[in-house]
């Protein structure tokens, strides 16, 4: 054997096989197929159909830590997009709009540890949506028939990919389970997502997450949160996350607070806030990426890209 052949290969040799794979422009006309679905089926619900930021003077401040991606302009810091949540909620301050959607680009600039889970690219796309005096059962319903509806249009436009890709053509789902985090955490310990994620064979909810302050608490049941996450089923892990919205002036300073969040970051928002501006809203937001990597069965979400996006890995383009 010769002595090259044992070196690994260069980060270019790397980039040219990952953008040269034959299976490639297969699994990005299927990623099609999704985003043209999701689009029709956007339309048909009477979404409105908003145009992505990729940057801000406020982002979601995400319930992990990912390195700063924010440079200056015009004398103020601008962050790069990690997700449009407080734009679809102010963009719903608007009387005349109800619903909206974004197919909305996002970078987390996430740690090494995020690497190898198969499920993190740093620079990903997700379609984002919310609506205006709607609550958790509407969105998950609402998810449930646009997973339906999408998986349809793909066994229509695109069976022989999905044959090949997947194995077999996509199912349609009665409605899906329901679990909560503290029931499944306390029945199978602190890796109950992903063992409940592999034993399922449908994609499921799970419900009450502690994270970010715009998570509406449970004001009845405080402590426990009104947001819900789809878990993918064979081990796929989680898809979606969304949730009905913290949208009073007081509770969302308390729960600032409590997860840590400044104040001064969020000033003017607060003071939207303060003059009971922030409309009630739910809403949710999906991994494009991941529903292509569920629907060909991809071993990691990576293969879903032209250009790497690994977490912590370098990138030539
Ligand atoms: N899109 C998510 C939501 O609607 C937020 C996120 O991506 N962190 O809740």
């Amino acid at each position: 054997m010769e002595l090259e052949t044992l070196t690994e290969p260069t980060v270019l040799e790397a980039t040219v096989s990952h953008l040269s794979r034959a299976r490639l422009p297969k699994i990005l006309k299927v990623q099609q197929g999704i985003v043209r679905a999701t689009h029709d089926f956007m339309f048909k619900k009477g979404l409105t159909q908003l145009m992505p930021l990729m940057l801000s003077p406020i982002t979601d401040p995400l319930n992990h830590g990912v390195v700063d991606a924010s440079i200056g302009y015009a004398e103020q810091r601008w962050s790069l997009t990690k997700s449009m949540i407080f734009h679809k909620q102010l963009a719903l301050m608007n009387p005349g709009l109800d619903s909206l959607y974004i197919v909305s680009p996002n970078v987390r600039l996430e740690f090494g540890d995020r690497a190898g889970t198969g499920r993190h690219l740093f620079e990903f796309t997700q379609v984002d949506f919310e609506f205006k005096g709607k609550d958790r059962f509407f969105v998950m319903e609402f998810m449930e028939e646009l997973v339906n509806f999408v998986f349809r249009r793909l066994n229509e436009e695109l069976p022989e990919l999905i044959l090949e890709l997947r194995g077999e053509l996509l199912p349609q789902y009665e409605k899906w389970a329901v679990y909560r985090t503290e029931k499944l955490e306390a029945a199978l310990g602190p890796d109950h997502e992903h063992i409940k994620s592999r034993e399922a064979t449908e994609p499921f909810w799970l419900l009450n997450h502690k994270r970010e302050f715009y998570d509406k608490e449970d004001p009845k049941k405080p402590g426990t949160y009104l947001n819900y996450d789809v878990i993918w089923p064979e081990g796929f892990g989680e898809g979606l996350s969304g949730a009905e919205r913290e949208h009073e002036y007081h509770q969302i300073r308390r729960r600032m607070a409590e997860v840590g969040t400044s104040e001064e970051t969020f000033a003017h928002y607060l003071e939207i806030a303060k003059e009971g501006g922030i409309p009630k809203t739910a809403g949710a937001g999906f991994g494009v990426e991941r529903m292509t990597r569920f629907i060909c069965r991809l071993k990691d979400v990576d293969e879903a890209t032209v250009f790497s996006r690994k977490p912590f890995t370098k990138a030539l383009f």
